[in-house]
């Protein structure tokens, strides 16, 4: 039997670790593509290149979009049937400090990558899978965000992401190669970057629980985001190209919930009841009733959020929710996992991991 080979770069990334999981289970060989790091960046994925029942079916490569010979090395060699590129430099707010490196990577690597499977001559075999985001919309121009609605991207994260949307495009009409753009709303998980929002409250949660931490410092907490599960939307990514055309589509929730309503269920699911006050920087919330026997680190009347200048951005995306009928109806998709059994899952492995810190 003839198995399938994927590629997948951001191998170590969150959805990364999730596909190349999905993909072994449907029998793929996966090759991830890793870059260099001064420090260890697989933890995500030790547990999959330690499990013995996937020797010889997943294969990490070093590699980095910014170094097309690296690619067309790799390419060449696997040659695969898939491609996901969900390598890039992802944090908006970063983007800000960091313009030109992040358009580097997210918009010439992208490219570096469609025309390494030129110039290895597959562009008729391989399938092209581009991370495309709903940061797209940025300053919304329609209240729910489909395949339709008019882009204007609002940093040089969404600026650079806009480059690959398009070239992805490109290269489909100019070489035929199947090349689509999953447009995905925000997906988080237990393995999220520990800066990005949800996964800094669960860990901020987690350590002020355990006495680590004694506050949680956040930006702008009205802003509205629509949040799904990632090891949910990774399933869409290989649906995507499984479809019988290249095509680009939106992959969302359609529900929609503030960085505050996110804090205010965290807190409700730890049993622990908190005060609001104060308006715009001087908005803070404190501890009004918990169990002490529980949590015999906190005090009531306890500040336990702050907001923080140094956490807006100079452009803030306010308000993004997905219209995903396409999907949907084409692609025969539903979201399985809501908002409360992700915070579950969420806050579940990090108060274990704050445990586990405390037991070091
Ligand atoms: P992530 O956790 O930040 O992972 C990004 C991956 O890219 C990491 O493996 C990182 O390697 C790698 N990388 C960064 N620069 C690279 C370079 N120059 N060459 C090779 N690899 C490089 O991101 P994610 O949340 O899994 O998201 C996956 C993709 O989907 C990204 O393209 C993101 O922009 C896009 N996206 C994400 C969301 C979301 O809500 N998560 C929504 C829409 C689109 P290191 O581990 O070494 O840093
Ligand atoms: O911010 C606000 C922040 O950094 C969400 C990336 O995966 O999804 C992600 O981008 C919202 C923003 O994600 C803090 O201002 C408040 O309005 O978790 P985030 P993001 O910017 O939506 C899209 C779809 C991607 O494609 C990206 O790759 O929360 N916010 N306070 C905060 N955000 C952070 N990070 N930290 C705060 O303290």
């Amino acid at each position: 039997m003839k198995f399938k080979k994927a590629i997948i770069t951001g191998i170590t990334g969150q959805d990364g670790s999730y596909l190349a999981e999905f993909l072994l289970k449907k029998k793929y060989i996966v090759h991830g593509i890793k870059r260099k790091s001064s420090s260890f960046n697989s933890s995500r994925i030790d547990h999959i290149y330690e499990n013995k029942s996937y020797k010889n079916k997943f294969f990490l490569h070093y590699g980095d979009l910014l170094d097309s010979n690296s690619l067309t090395k790799i390419i060449r060699k696997v040659s695969p049937d898939e491609i996901y590129n969900f390598a890039a430099q992802s944090h908006v707010g970063v983007s800000f400090e960091l313009p030109n490196y992040t358009s580097q990577v997210n918009s010439i690597g992208t490219l570096n990558l469609l025309q390494a499977i030129n110039d290895c001559g597959l562009s008729q075999k391989t399938k092209f899978y581009q991370a495309s985001t709903s940061e797209l919309y940025g300053e919304i121009q329609e209240k729910r965000q489909s395949e339709k609605t008019p882009f204007y991207p609002k940093s040089p994260y969404a600026t650079s992401k806009l480059f690959a949307y398009w070239i992805t495009k490109n290269y489909r009409e100019s070489y035929k190669i199947f090349a689509s753009n999953g447009i995905l709303f925000n997906h988080e998980s237990p393995r999220r970057g520990e800066t990005f929002v949800t996964r800094k409250i669960t860990i901020g949660l987690s350590r002020i629980i355990h006495g680590l931490e004694k506050c949680l410092n956040l930006g702008n907490i009205y802003s509205l985001r629509d949040w799904g599960h990632a090891r949910d939307y990774v399933e869409m990514c290989w649906k995507v190209l499984q479809f019988q055309k290249p095509d680009d589509f939106v992959i969302a929730t359609e529900k929609q919930y503030s960085v505050k309503f996110f804090v205010d269920q965290c807190f409700k699911y730890l049993k622990i009841k908190i005060r609001w006050s104060g308006k715009g920087l001087n908005e803070y919330a404190k501890i009004i009733d918990f169990d002490k026997k529980k949590y015999p680190n906190l005090k009531i009347n306890m500040v336990v959020i702050k907001i923080s200048k140094k956490y807006f951005r100079p452009n803030e995306v306010n308000n993004l929710i997905g219209n995903a009928n396409k999907a949907k109806k084409l692609l025969k998709w539903k979201p399985k996992i809501n908002i409360h059994q992700l915070i579950k899952e969420m806050m579940d492995a990090d108060l274990e991991n704050s445990r586990k810190l405390i037991l070091r």
